[in-house]
């Protein structure tokens, strides 16, 4: 079997997303995911003009090699664009093979673990009422795990709170990126924010009892130091996890976070390669591998961190916001189903303009996922759904201080 056409579409059915499509010389087509959120097309273009040419012709079932040599054949390794490229690539290798063989990827990669990955749901609120009739109406939708993020007095516009919920109660399907042609600018006070979480997480807690697994994401804005007193500040209310706590482009900063709190951590969704964990992993920095298979160069590579994190018994809690798109979920779904180092699987449903160009084989009952059992990944990409729908321009929001000086988003 030989590949005969590589294709590269972008659609932007309630938010912008990139596909790969693979076509192999009988017929049998495999998709991948490689969006980036607020640079889709970057991938498209490095896509489209360096690496669809250098498939044709090739053996679709070599997809070591494959991956191997889109990564050292072009010299320049890594970076966000080239590993969303690589990604794509993958995913629809891993598909091909499964329709090939007949059987769902989770099958080809040692078969089911569990019965279905479990997710948690995103809670938020502009004060504590809102948050908890936002919680509750997770929990009714089958949750087992919930997200908190709140709003904090002094901060306007804060991440992980929807921009409209902030004012009117409504979720904007771009969230967090905006449509436009400039990031919108939000704003941001670490002090008030240490001093509110707390308060919030402890009426949590009084609120829901203490069996409920509460998360939080602190969206990279704080310093190792600052880190550590919230996590110390969060032990009382035992949290499942604390997310990007710290920027993680320095792996040693972690050390000092882990050495002054038992809150446990979980890291890299900006994360591409397995250079930017594996110190985290080895020395048992965190306890969550939060990388995307779209945005880690695949399925092949995030399979192979999560091997090598089973030895430090650190578990995986892929990243599943709706800019990865339903392909690039299934992918990590197939995976999560396998190992045996399954954590917690974030889990947004996409909208249904989502769901019209791409046909989901995935069920999320009573708080668990399961990818199904249709060979390949077990998701239909429709190209005329998603002509529908060209590609509009979103960028994410950015942050300022109060003296204007830029921090962390
Ligand atoms: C999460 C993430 C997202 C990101 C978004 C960026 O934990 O789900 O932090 O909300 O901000 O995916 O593209
Ligand atoms: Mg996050």
């Amino acid at each position: 079997m030989r590949i005969e056409k590589a294709e590269v579409f972008v659609t932007s059915p309630s938010r912008n997303f990139v596909t790969l499509r693979i076509t192999t010389d009988d017929g049998v087509t495999g998709i991948g995911d490689a969006t980036l959120n607020g640079r889709e097309l970057a991938v498209a273009a490095y896509l489209k003009e360096h690496v669809c040419q250098l498939l044709l012709d090739k053996d679709p079932s070599t997809i070591e090699d494959t991956w191997q040599f889109l990564y050292r054949a072009s010299y320049w390794r890594r970076g966000p664009v080239t590993m969303a490229a690589i990604a794509a690539v993958d995913m629809a290798l891993w598909d091909i093979k499964g329709k090939v063989a007949g059987l769902p990827v989770y099958q080809l990669l040692g078969g089911a673990s569990r019965r279905g990955c479990r997710a948690y749901g995103h809670a938020s609120g502009r004060d504590l009422e809102h948050l908890f009739d936002s919680i509750r109406e997770e929990l009714d939708l089958g949750y087992k795990s919930i997200r908190v993020q709140t709003s904090v007095p002094g901060i306007e516009k804060l991440y992980g709170v929807a921009a409209q919920e902030q004012s009117t109660g409504e979720r904007y399907d771009f969230e967090p990126a905006n449509r436009g042609t400039q990031p919108v600018e939000e704003d941001w006070d670490t002090r008030a924010y240490l001093r509110h979480v707390p308060t919030v997480f402890e009426a949590v807690r009084n609120e829901f009892g203490p069996e409920l697994p509460l998360l939080h994401d602190g969206h990279h804005r704080m310093t190792p130091r600052e880190a550590a007193q919230l996590g110390k500040s969060l032990e009382p209310f035992d949290l499942y996890w604390l997310e990007d706590c710290t920027p993680a482009e320095s792996q040693e900063a972690l050390r000092l976070v882990r050495q002054h709190t038992t809150t446990p951590l979980a890291i890299g969704e900006v994360f591409n390669s397995v250079y930017d964990i594996k110190d985290l992993i080895q020395e048992q920095l965190i306890d969550f591998v939060r990388c995307a298979s779209t945005h880690f160069g695949g399925i092949t590579p995030l399979r192979k961190v999560m091997n090598f994190a089973e030895m430090y018994q650190v578990r995986s809690g892929f990243h599943g916001p709706t800019d990865v798109s339903p392909i690039g979920f299934a992918a990590q779904l197939h995976l999560g189903l396998s190992i045996h180092n399954y954590g917690l699987q974030e889990y947004m449903p996409h909208s249904r303009l989502t769901r019209e160009v791409f046909h989901e084989g995935l069920t999320f009952e009573n708080g668990y996922l399961h990818p199904g059992d249709t060979p390949g990944l077990g998701v239909e990409f429709d190209e005329t759904a998603a002509g529908r729908f060209p590609y509009d321009q979103a960028y994410l929001p950015y942050n300022r201080l109060a003296d204007g000086t830029v921090h962390n988003w």
